[in-house]
């Protein structure tokens, strides 16, 4: 093994990072939300960087994999999942299949789903120093580039002002609880960063509502792709209502009803295409919702499918089934926004847009922020990520962590719209 790669040293830096009161059908993002850095440092003195969710039960799982990966190769970015299992959680238990992820909206929660979304911020990193050793990007570990730039969505989100009860920082974008509201805020992005398509974060209104403003995008944006996701909120009834009134506006429709099931048979009653980041979100679930039609396209995300390999398995499977391919995004820094354009930039079936918070985040800890020009990302051949931490901006962000009285270092985005809104449950329609 060559000496220069093998790890000296990890470092696990939670940190909590400034977000705007964003709402979904789970409530409202909370001020700050815990996002976990990742940094390998090897013999050879190179550091590499990953980013993943940094809730306690992911804590939980990275600490040990932290301890127990001393003395192996970066190159042995295979061999993280054997050594995540041995490694294990040092306490508490994981929570087992017990539902539906309630922060991330991402599907059903489950042991191995938290523990391969640890794994992919530890090979990303392990990615980023052994790219960073042979003086090579990442997407040419993964076999290289087919696009020089990759193309990102606007993610327009009904949202308030400001956070309510609260002395967070606001960020100047205002409210958005309309449909002009929502045609504003796509106007905004599209002048700032040039995005083409526009996804609606739905499931906050009754449909009608949301029906208004997408129509309302269509008048202002006619002929770019506009998707609406509303987390699974509709019945398979209403799901085929929006469907019939928005077939032809929609690029796609993202999970409007909760699970295979639902989806399969609002698939098999409409021509609108329907899209999942909820049904199909670990392998397990990709050989049912394919064999019923359930979804024509999946949104692949590395941080839960178990890093960039994994998401290039995903990628050979949906090009298998003939299902499309997109990508999902939570509230993420410049290092998984580095990490999500390596690998976007290796898939040649990606012909969707990929999704992304960034935009809405105001802090981040690399040293420059990727700029998006005609709402895309140019894809660096700078070795690793091509991106840089900056050590004072990670210390002030885990000295929020470490000064939070507990509140928010786990994502609970009903917790934080009851502060606000005492009686409030979530909405099905
Ligand atoms: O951040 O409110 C949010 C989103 O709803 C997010 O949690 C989802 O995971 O963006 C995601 C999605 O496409 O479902
Ligand atoms: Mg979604």
């Amino acid at each position: 093994m060559d000496v220069k790669l093998i790890v000296d040293e990890v470092r696990i830096t939670p940190i909590l990072i400034s977000d705007p009161p964003l709402l979904n059908v789970q409530g409202v993002h909370q001020p700050a939300t815990p996002r976990l850095v990742v940094e390998v440092v090897t013999r050879g003195g190179v550091s590499g960087l990953g980013e993943t969710y940094g809730d306690a039960v992911y804590l939980d799982i990275a600490r040990p994999l932290a301890e127990a990966l001393p003395g192996r190769s970066v190159a042995d970015v295979n061999g993280l999942f054997a050594l995540a299992d041995t490694a294990g959680p040092a306490s508490p238990a994981l929570p087992v299949d017990e539902g539906v992820d309630a922060g991330g909206l991402r599907g059903v929660r489950t042991a191995d789903k938290l523990r391969l979304s640890v794994v992919s911020a530890f090979e990303t990193a392990c990615l980023d120093a052994l790219g960073k050793t042979l003086g090579l990007p990442v997407h040419a570990l993964l076999g290289g580039k087919v696009r020089d730039a990759v193309e990102y969505s606007a993610y327009l989100f009904y949202r308030w002002a400001a956070h309510p009860g609260t002395d967070a920082p606001t960020d100047d974008w205002g409210p958005a609880l309309d449909p002009a509201g929502i045609v504003a805020q796509a106007r905004r992005f599209d002048r700032l960063y040039g995005f083409h398509s526009f996804k609606l974060k739905g499931g906050v209104f009754a449909p009608e509502q949301e029906i208004a403003a997408v129509r309302a995008l269509a008048e202002a944006f006619p002929g770019r792709p506009l998707r609406l996701d509303p987390n699974g909120a509709w019945s398979v009834e209403t799901s085929l209502a929006v469907a019939r009134e928005l077939g032809d506006v929609l690029e796609y429709l993202e999970d409007p009803a909760s699970g295979t099931g639902a989806m399969a048979e609002i698939a098999a009653r409409t021509d609108v295409p329907l899209a999942t980041n909820m049904c199909v979100t670990t392998f397990e679930e990709v050989p049912e919702a394919f064999a019923k039609g359930a979804v024509r396209i999946v949104l692949c995300d590395h941080h839960y499918w178990g890093g960039l390999h994994r998401t290039r398995e995903l990628a050979a499977l949906c090009r298998t089934y003939g299902v499309g391919l997109s990508m999902h995004s939570n509230t993420h820094l410049g290092i998984s926004l580095a990490a999500m354009t390596q690998v976007a930039a290796t898939l040649p079936e990606l012909h969707h847009a990929c999704d992304t918070h960034y935009p809405w985040q105001t802090e981040d800890v690399v040293t420059t922020r990727p700029v998006f020009r005609d709402g895309r990302l140019a894809v660096t051949d700078t070795p690793g990520l091509g991106v840089d931490l900056d050590r004072a901006a990670l210390a002030a962000l885990h000295r929020r962590w470490l000064d939070d009285d507990g509140t928010l270092r786990d994502r609970d985005d009903a917790a934080a719209m009851r502060r606000a809104a005492p009686d409030w449950t979530p909405a099905k329609w």
